[in-house]
């Protein structure tokens, strides 16, 4: 397999390089390491990446970008133009001429890599990831058309009204139309996605065929819905590790005699963490002895700080917990709202999942959300009995129908689901999580990936 994705599995750690902690690396290491393959990916300006990923035979093919390209290409179009877009334009896209070039330059570039690498491994298929690279299959198709194409998109796809506000609409379909086969989390998306293909491809000869997508040159385009998972044996490990144990101990002491909300995002608007917050707010207002009974924690890990949206968002938070915590800590006592604003180890992450009563996860819009997932497996291995509220915007509430949903839009709504979340019977929570945590096993990230791949073979044969 030749992965394409905008960044390459690999970060200089305390030890030097180390494997980037994530779901897509964990489930195509076991694939690559049996079948020769390689990973195209940008280098994020490091120098000296090594050849292969650690402890593995798989080739990295980094690519370098000029600042002006990451400008363009990554701030620019994947961060502020495709991204609010895909996610129903609850930020404003900006469509900026500029950035689009740049888009293009950089997803030829990544090809030029594929292109490469497919050569040396002529029975390789080629895995394409993401919004950043959506013109990458067709510049493919169009230089190597002898082996299977796939694309999986990790974001929403939204309604053809608003995707046809993208000046570069009908490129960007004809780029991904240049895959075998292009995957979704859930159907809402790939109908959403089929929808903008028959009303903006209209009169250019192309036609949709139930679930596919015929092209004038014979061509029949797969679609797929594919909701991707974490590695449920790895975070089962995570959770009983001594090191997580230990963080426990230390939290426990904490957070003692209260009961603990926990939200973990990157801090990113499609999240709902401002309704969250004003939703713990209301809480609060209405209940005084919550004031001292309870303690939210808010992790945010840093993202896109280049993106003036992102920047204002984090201040928008900021304020709002220190207005909380100013209006509603009790004199001698700890502050309601805690908030952190970093990234975690894993065992960190496990520990906080494992102790905290309820974790709220409460996206406006998101393609999957793996935290919610993460967090059940978390509390069936350590035998917790806590509870998930979780955002019926999310591509993981058509999978986990036994959690406590909810419409993070209706602010005031969103806090008494929080309050109806926390009267459940502990027999009622043990039973959704055991139900949430069945479910999160059996479709695990490694099923995710062989049922991609029996998708790409089924209908990437190959044409030499
Ligand atoms: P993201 O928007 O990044 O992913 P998500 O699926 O929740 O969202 O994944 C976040 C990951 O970051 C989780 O694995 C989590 O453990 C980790 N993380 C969060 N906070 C952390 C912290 N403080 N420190 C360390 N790690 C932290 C995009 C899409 C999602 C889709 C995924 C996968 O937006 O909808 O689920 O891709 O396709």
């Amino acid at each position: 397999m030749v992965a394409v994705a905008n960044r390459l599995p690999v970060h200089m750690g305390e030890e030097g390089w180390e494997l980037s902690p994530g779901g897509l690396v964990t489930a195509l290491r076991p694939v690559m390491a049996t079948h020769p393959g390689a990973w195209v990916g940008w280098d994020g300006g490091t120098k000296g990446i090594p050849p292969t990923l650690p402890d593995s035979g798989i080739q990295l093919l980094p690519v370098g970008l000029s600042a002006a390209q990451v400008r363009g290409y990554y701030h620019g179009f994947s961060n502020a133009t495709i991204w609010p877009l895909l996610h129903n334009a609850i930020e404003k896209p900006r469509f900026e001429r500029a950035w689009w070039r740049a888009y293009q330059d950089v997803n030829a570039i990544f090809a030029q890599r594929a292109v490469t690498a497919l050569g040396v491994h002529p029975s390789a298929l080629a895995w394409v990831h993401d919004y950043q690279l959506m013109l990458v299959p067709r510049m493919l198709r169009d230089r190597r058309d002898t082996q299977p194409i796939g694309f999986f998109l990790h974001v929403p796809w939204p309604s053809p009204d608003i995707f046809a506000r993208l000046p570069w609409r009908e490129q960007v379909l004809m780029g991904l139309l240049g895959a075998d086969v292009v995957g979704f989390h859930t159907d809402a998306y790939r109908a959403n996605f089929l929808r903008s293909c028959a009303r903006l491809l209209a009169g250019s000869g192309i036609e949709v065929r139930g679930s596919s997508v015929a092209l004038p040159d014979g061509r029949l385009v797969a679609t797929a819905t594919a909701p991707i998972s974490i590695d449920a044996e790895d975070f089962t490990r995570h959770a009983t590790d001594p090191d997580t144990t230990s963080e426990i101990k230390a939290l426990t002491e904490q957070f003692r005699g209260r009961t603990l909300l926990l939200g973990v995002d990157r801090l990113d608007y499609t999240k709902g963490i401002v309704e969250r917050v004003l939703a713990v707010e209301m809480l609060l207002e209405r209940n005084p002895q919550l004031r001292t009974g309870l303690a939210f924690l808010q992790i945010a890990v840093p993202s896109r700080d280049d993106v003036r949206e992102y920047r204002q968002l984090r201040a928008t938070v900021e304020q709002h917990v220190g207005r909380i915590n100013g209006l509603y800590t009790e004199p001698g006592s700890d502050v309601p709202v805690h908030y952190l604003y970093r990234g975690l180890s894993q065992q960190q992450l496990a520990a906080y999942y494992a102790l905290a009563d309820a974790l709220l996860v409460t996206p406006l819009i998101d393609g999957m959300n793996l935290v919610c997932k993460e967090y059940v497996i978390v509390q069936q291995a350590r035998d917790g009995n806590g509870v998930l509220v979780l955002s019926e915007f999310t591509g993981a509430a058509v999978e986990l129908p036994e959690a406590v949903q909810c419409n993070p839009f209706d602010v005031e709504g969103l806090s008494y689901r929080i309050e109806h979340a926390l009267r459940l019977t502990t027999a009622a929570r043990r039973e959704a999580l055991a139900a949430m945590a069945a479910h999160v096993r059996t479709y695990d990230v490694h099923r995710w990936v062989s049922d991609q791949l029996a998708d790409l073979e089924a209908h990437g044969k190959p044409r030499r």
